[in-house]
């Protein structure tokens, strides 16, 4: 802690901002969570300092014995978890983590049928900036407009026309669960891989309050920092048939030395989701969203798809007269932080969007239920129709309320945190 003040005080100066804005703001952003000190001193470590390109017992370095054995515990820590039967722990990030499934699977050319990212998706299921759409013929199916909800009959129809080589199920902003069993089906009338993004609700699936895609997917891929609660980072699990393609795809395809600092805090995060505590804190996270679902809606929002299923709500802002940048600046203000997001079939290009989407990984982590949703839920109703100074200052101390009582990492130290002191 000592050295990054005396050494770098304006770094130091950051770190302390950084956690004094997660401590002071309700932080409603789907994607993030506060992992544990035990997760953050394992990042802080010197682990770091490690090169294993490879896999354990087989790697281009010496010196890997240690980490060989905080791998080999990673890996086997997620098939239990998940019930898979082959993990690879190594990908950087969730867009690593696809791109070395694609290599696998596809060449340049070949056709990948993902969800619409103006739907919901993600940039790597064939957004035309992103790799995705750039190396491969993109099909890509939406939701319904009177319901927002996915349609599989007019999946199947756009598959067996565009007859993909992967069929990719997953998304970052659809809050219902994935009929995976139809997707299961499409792929295989079309003889397409079927690979399932479950970057969002992974952790839902490991507490058990979400339905598992592993049994039907042949490819399973996610980031370990969103409701799972670890560390920043990829992972991929598939069928042992597909163990040697996939490892050849993450090193040496498409990444160098994995990050043996990040695949052992990943380790300990897979033992701490497989807790009987982290069921509660699964369930709990649904049972919050869909609360403050109910409650956005009371506040005169529209919710998309008429409710949630996950972490997760999109919330139309457009019946308070909004557009969602103007939504996220004005809930900014005090002190509510979430993204403005596009909703279906939106007329607004994406830096304006009509909608935000809020999400409750890291308002349950830090013990918040349901009658803190209708409070929160409360504050963003009030503050989006109402931007007199006197609605702002009572919900500065409405949130600066409920921060106080349910605060993000009580007695830690910022600094010692990224020293691994804790
Ligand atoms: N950026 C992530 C999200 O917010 O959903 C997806 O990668």
């Amino acid at each position: 802690m000592d050295s990054v003040q005396q050494q770098d005080p304006q770094i130091a100066r950051i770190l302390d901002s950084e956690l004094g804005r997660l401590r002071s703001k309700l932080n409603l952003i789907a994607s993030e969570n506060l992992p544990s000190r035990a997760v953050l001193e394992t990042l802080g470590s010197c682990l770091t300092t490690k090169y294993a390109e490879g896999y354990p017992g087989r790697r281009y370095y010496g010196g890997c014995e240690f980490v060989d054995e905080a791998e080999l515990l990673a890996i086997e820590r997620a098939k239990e978890l998940f019930g898979a039967e082959h993990a690879n722990v190594q990908p950087h990030a969730g867009a690593q983590a696809n791109m070395a499934a694609y290599f696998a699977f596809m060449k340049p050319g070949d056709t990948l049928l993902g969800m619409n990212l103006a739907h919901g998706g993600h940039l790597t299921h064939g957004s035309p900036v992103n790799f995705s759409g750039r190396l491969y013929e993109i099909a890509a199916y939406e939701v319904e407009k009177d319901s927002e909800l996915i349609d599989y009959d007019r999946v199947r129809d756009i598959a067996r026309k565009a007859k993909p080589r992967m069929v990719v199920a997953g998304a970052t902003a659809y809050p219902r669960v994935f009929d995976f069993e139809a997707f299961r089906s499409i792929a295989d009338e079309v003889g397409a891989v079927f690979l399932c993004d479950a970057a969002h609700f992974i952790g839902l699936v490991a507490g058990g309050a979400h339905p598992s895609p592993v049994p039907h997917a042949d490819v399973v891929t996610f980031t370990t920092h969103k409701t799972l609660r670890g560390p920043r980072g990829g992972m991929i699990l598939s069928r042992a048939e597909h163990a040697k393609a996939l490892d050849s795809a993450v090193f040496p395809r498409v990444q160098g030395g994995p990050l043996m600092h990040v695949v052992a805090a990943k380790a300990v995060s897979l033992r701490e989701a497989a807790q009987p505590e982290f069921r509660e804190y699964a369930a709990q996270v649904v049972a919050n969203a869909r609360e403050l679902a109910a409650a956005l809606a009371a506040e005169g929002l529209r919710i998309v798809s008429g409710g949630t299923d996950t972490h997760l709500v999109l919330a139309d802002v457009t019946p308070l007269g909004l557009t969602g940048a103007e939504a996220e600046r004005r809930l900014d203000l005090v002190g509510v932080t979430l993204n403005k997001n596009a909703i279906p079939f939106d007329t607004r290009p994406p830096a304006v969007a009509s909608g935000i989407r809020v999400g409750t990984p890291i308002l349950t982590t830090v013990g918040m239920k349901q009658q803190e949703m209708r409070r929160v839920a409360g504050v963003i109703g009030r503050a989006l129709r109402d931007e007199s100074e006197a609605t702002a200052t009572w919900a500065r101390e409405e949130v600066r309320e409920l921060t106080a009582a349910f605060p993000a990492y009580p007695g830690l130290n910022a600094v010692a945190a990224a020293a691994g002191a804790g």
